[in-house]
């Protein structure tokens, strides 16, 4: 289908198409479409646009990145999609080790998607998944030299399960999440309430140009809860008034 390119919602149906194309491709997996659609509504009350208080939340996040020995970043089908090119400056200004996790884990989708990582620029660990996170199910597979070592991992659209099992490892998790009322936004030790295609490409800049003192000062103890009340605040002023 040709997306008219006047139309009011071009932006937002041709990330639909390209979507829907990946799901084709076996890169995004069908729920992964039901997951977009959950937070395009979010985004929708939140003004489709970066926040302060979500930029204040990226540029603390670029300050634990920049503060960790052992910085990883998990991908998975949607964020791929969404933002393998973001996710190779992000790597590129952090030094990140990137990991391919899945919820709906298949080999050939971890093949997949690990080569539209690498042909943006990515990359990507390699070798043997273990099943280090304590969960029964798949999500449990992570590898040792990538999340088995990781001080501070970035999670981009994390399952509320497996950001828990993370937190009692001892992990530091940034969640990029639009809905600050899910359970991996309040599990995490920081969470981004912004889209991720935004919230990436501002961490990757605050990374540039951050300085010694504000590393230490932003990344010592996040509040995690006031960024999330602060994405509710936002949306509720834009609720309270959306038909004036
Ligand atoms: O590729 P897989 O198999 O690992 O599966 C990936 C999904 C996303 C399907 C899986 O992790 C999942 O089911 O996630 P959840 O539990 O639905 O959580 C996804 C969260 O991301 C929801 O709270 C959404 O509101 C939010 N979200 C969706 N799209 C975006 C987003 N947040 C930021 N930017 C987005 N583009």
């Amino acid at each position: 289908m040709t997306i008219p390119t006047d139309h009011p919602r071009y932006r937002s149906l041709i990330v639909r198409e390209r979507l829907a194309e990946y799901v084709r491709e076996g890169i995004v997996s069908p729920e992964g479409l039901v997951a977009h659609g959950r937070g395009e509504a979010f985004d929708y009350m939140i003004g489709e646009r970066t926040t302060d208080g979500a930029l204040l939340a990226e540029k603390t996040a670029a300050a634990m990145l920049r503060s960790a020995q052992h910085p990883v970043i998990s991908v998975n089908g949607n964020t791929a999609a969404l933002a393998a090119f973001e996710i190779a400056r992000l790597q590129e200004v952090s030094g990140a080790i990137v990991e391919v996790n899945l919820f709906h884990r298949t080999e050939e989708r971890v093949r997949k998607i690990t080569h539209l990582l690498e042909s943006n620029g990515v990359t990507v660990l390699s070798g043997k998944a273990e099943r280090i996170i304590p969960l029964s199910h798949d999500r449990a597979l992570s590898y040792p030299e990538g999340t088995g070592k990781a001080d501070v991992i970035l999670v981009p659209l994390e399952d509320g399960d497996r950001c828990e099992a993370l937190r009692k490892m001892g992990k530091t998790v940034i969640a990029i999440d639009l809905n600050p009322l899910s359970r991996t936004a309040r599990m995490a030790s920081l969470t981004i309430v912004d889209e991720v295609t935004r919230a990436l490409p501002c961490i990757t800049g605050f990374l540039g140009t951050l300085r010694e003192p504000e590393v230490t000062e932003l990344s010592r103890a996040p509040d995690n809860n006031y960024f999330l009340k602060e994405a509710m605040k936002e949306m509720n002023r834009r609720l309270a008034h959306a038909l004036d």
